[in-house]
């Protein structure tokens, strides 16, 4: 109990090795944190407080909003532009930047976030979380949306909280990955795993079979090949698993190993695929990557993208180092 670290205690210690650094960046992850207990305490009274529920309004990508999509983004927002920390913010839930409210300074960093990922998840009781990146920005000026189109492997931070059985927050600064358990008796996050590593071998995928009709040739005979098991060209039996929410997939694979794949698919032309480049693919990219493993549309790197749109749509495969190179090589192949 006494030599328990702190995510405050940890975050200045690995701050302090760096040189240059101000700790205002310490100071931004902070009101990110203060803002995710404000979410995690909300998600866990659920009902109790009238929180569930479909809030029926769409967001910018025509998504039907949850009461707790509009609650969470607010909170997110209302925690984070007043700080003199950021120089602007970006939302799933909003369509433009956000911009800081005039009354108060700019900082010297941009904040992407999907406030309440997997929330077609609240009402059923399962997991779902926060997204967050965090990237430089020319200090004190009102950014641009090309202020905010930077790629994924210039990320500064990137992180999830995981609203879960317990709250847990997965974080990388670029250093490894850690994650911190949310204490509630005190409030804080505490150090509970250091150094994540995705193990490189794995016997386990997560797709939306669902979908299968739509995928291209590549993902089909990947997932064949799993699901012929010991019979088949990889000779072992694979576990299959969908949670439906990122967060709670990657943090999956990122303790026992795994792929995840939401490929490329021929449903809808004007949809490349589900999941969104900024505030998604590239923070949870940088995790895995950060943790050992790998992050690809399936034919490219994801964070060498040069993003085109604040909610651009990207195909993503992650996981475990050799499931993903094998799915490259079979698109590669193609
Ligand atoms: P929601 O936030 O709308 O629930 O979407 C969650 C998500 O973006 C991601 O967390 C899941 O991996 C994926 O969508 C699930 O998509 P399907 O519902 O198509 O399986």
């Amino acid at each position: 109990m006494a030599n328990r670290i702190t995510l405050t205690q940890f975050i200045i210690e690995q701050q302090r090795e760096l040189p240059g650094v101000s700790g205002t960046f310490t100071l931004l992850l902070n009101d990110i944190v203060t803002a995710c207990k404000k979410i995690s305490h909300l998600v866990n009274r659920g009902d109790l407080i009238g929180v569930l529920g479909s809030a029926e309004s769409e967001n910018v990508q025509g998504e039907v909003q949850k009461k707790l999509d509009i609650i969470t983004n607010d909170i997110m927002i209302n925690a984070l532009n007043w700080t003199g920390h950021l120089s602007g913010m970006a939302s799933e839930e909003v369509d433009d930047i956000i911009k800081i409210p005039g009354q108060y300074p700019k900082g010297k960093y941009l904040a992407l976030f999907d406030p309440l990922d997997g929330s077609s998840n609240i009402d059923v009781n399962l997991t779902v979380g926060t997204i967050f990146s965090i990237l430089r920005c020319r200090e004190g000026v009102d950014p641009t949306l090309e202020d905010f189109l930077q790629k994924g492997s210039d990320q500064v931070c990137a992180g999830f909280v995981l609203y879960g059985p317990s709250t847990m927050m997965v974080l990388t600064t670029g250093h490894g990955v850690n994650g911190f358990t949310l204490d509630q008796d005190i409030g804080e996050f505490i150090l509970t795993h250091p150094n994540m590593t995705i193990p490189n071998e794995t016997c386990e995928f997560a797709i939306n079979m669902s979908n299968q009709r739509y995928w291209e040739a590549p993902v089909q005979r990947y997932i064949d090949e799993c699901l012929q098991g010991e019979e088949g060209p990889r000779g072992k039996n694979f576990n299959m698993r969908w949670v439906a929410s990122l967060v709670a997939e990657v943090y999956r694979i990122l303790t026992r190993g795994g792929v995840f794949l939401y490929p490329f698919d021929l449903r809808d032309p004007a949809k490349p695929a589900k999941l969104r480049l900024m505030y998604e693919a590239n923070p949870v990219g940088f995790i895995i990557e950060q943790a050992g493993g790998a992050c690809s549309t399936g034919r490219e790197r994801i964070l060498d993208l040069k993003p085109t749109g604040l909610h651009q749509r990207v195909p993503v495969v992650l996981g475990s180092k050799s499931e993903v190179e094998r799915i490259v090589e079979y698109h590669k192949a193609d």
